[in-house]
């Protein structure tokens, strides 16, 4: 059994009150909350070893590059990845994403080529190949969904060809819950030999990832997500792909040798990272990944499911509401629409309830066109929420629904 209490202790942003009343915070999604160990590591961090990394031979260059290359170790190990030269260190999923795209896809996409995606994509995996495709001519397809958030897998099967190139597809929706079988596609793709990239934005806090069993050609996520700190993430990547690939940026760190007629680009992994990183980031980053497998992934996926379906039981029963995302295979995330209410106004109601929800189209328009909705109202879970807040949630929903009738 969890100890739920002593999990929550670990996050100090928890312990506190808005308008009078405990916080409630069911907006893990779009960002989960720090424990104190990784707040220590990047105070730490400023505190003692502030520096910039692989320049200084003095001794607080020497820690910040140690604790930053051990964070690419522990990030390797998590993600099982067969070396630390496939760990690249970005701003965040988005963009990883993007520099698959400009510089993955710059040198292997052209006209008539095809990118094959999902229909339930988070924004920052469909518009970095609209870009594409517009400067190559390329064309971007759309694998479609079922009403509860499944992907039509004989329409997958169906758009698959020696003309698709790259299969982008989201390990886990941000706004349906929705997990899609990575593992299959994965393979059907590689048959007609597209390279696949897999949106791990939502699942890497969630559901376990082997890199090397899935055979996954790109995965990209962000520490955000995984309770470590803003702007900093990761583009997994096979060491062959990579070496292949031109640099994304130039500048600082990415070079071995520069002279005006010439460059000699730096050994992976720091060919992909150019100019100082976010060095804090990183090692935070790291102490995240930590605290994950203290409490293991296996048990924080359990947790969270008894706690959904907590949740969604209550869903089922609350008069008006409809869930939008009802797949087989979800994890974490309800998201509703109200009879009555639009999703802001109720985002606001619970915000004076002290619930924080997310409302809006998160970054996932085409999903509300599918279920023609403007928005849904989320509530997204972590380790750290408890049945008392999901109780919490369903009151101040019936306080708004009460308001409106
Ligand atoms: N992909 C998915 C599936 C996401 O959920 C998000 C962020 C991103 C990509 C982009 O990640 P970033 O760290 O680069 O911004 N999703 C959300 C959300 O659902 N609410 O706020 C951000």
């Amino acid at each position: 059994m969890m100890n739920i209490e002593k999990i929550r202790g670990d996050f100090p942003v928890l312990h506190q009150e808005l308008y009078g009343k405990p916080l409630v915070y069911l907006d893990n999604a779009a960002t989960t909350q720090k424990p104190q160990c990784v707040i220590d590591t990047v105070r730490h961090y400023y505190e003692k070893d502030n520096s910039n990394i692989h320049r200084g031979v003095h001794a607080l260059s020497e820690r910040a590059t140690a604790a930053y290359e051990a964070s690419r170790e522990t990030i390797r190990a998590f993600f099982n990845a067969k070396s630390s030269k496939e760990v690249i260190f970005t701003r965040g999923t988005t963009e990883s994403i993007n520099l698959i795209a400009s510089s993955w896809g710059g040198a292997n996409i052209g006209k008539g080529d095809e990118i094959l995606i999902t229909h339930m994509e988070h924004h920052s995996n469909i518009v970095p190949w609209q870009m594409l495709c517009e400067r190559t001519g390329a064309v971007l397809k759309v694998i479609p969904m079922n009403d509860a958030g499944e992907l039509d897998m004989d329409a997958f099967a169906s758009l698959l060809s020696e003309r698709t190139k790259l299969l982008g597809v989201v390990h886990m929706s941000n706004a349906l819950g929705s997990i899609n079988p990575i593992e299959t596609m994965i393979q059907q793709a590689h048959v007609v030999g597209a390279k696949v990239l897999v949106d791990g934005a939502q699942a890497a806090a969630h559901i376990a990832v082997d890199v090397q069993a899935l055979d996954v050609d790109f995965y990209v996520t962000s520490a955000h997500k995984m309770y470590g700190p803003t702007g900093v993430g990761v583009l997994i990547a096979k060491q062959a792909l990579l070496e292949a690939m031109p640099p994304y940026q130039g500048g600082g760190d990415m070079i071995l040798m520069v002279t005006f007629e010439k460059t000699q680009y730096n050994d992976l992994p720091h060919k992909f990272e150019a100019g100082t990183p976010n060095i804090a980031g990183v090692i935070g980053f790291g102490e995240a990944i930590k605290y994950i497998q203290s409490i293991g992934l296996h048990a924080i996926a359990e947790r969270e499911k008894t706690l959904l379906d907590y949740a969604s039981k209550q869903a089922q029963a609350f008069e008006g509401l409809k869930q939008i995302g009802t797949a087989k295979e979800k994890a974490c995330v309800l998201s509703f629409v109200l009879d009555g209410v639009h999703p802001h106004d109720l985002g606001t109601i619970l915000d004076r309830e002290a619930v924080a929800i997310r409302a809006g189209h998160h970054c996932a328009m085409p999903v509300m066109q599918f279920y023609k909705v403007p928005a849904t109202a989320r509530a997204s879970f972590s380790i750290y929420n408890t049945e008392a807040e999901v109780d919490a949630l369903f009151a101040a929903l019936a306080k708004a629904r009460d308001m409106f009738a």
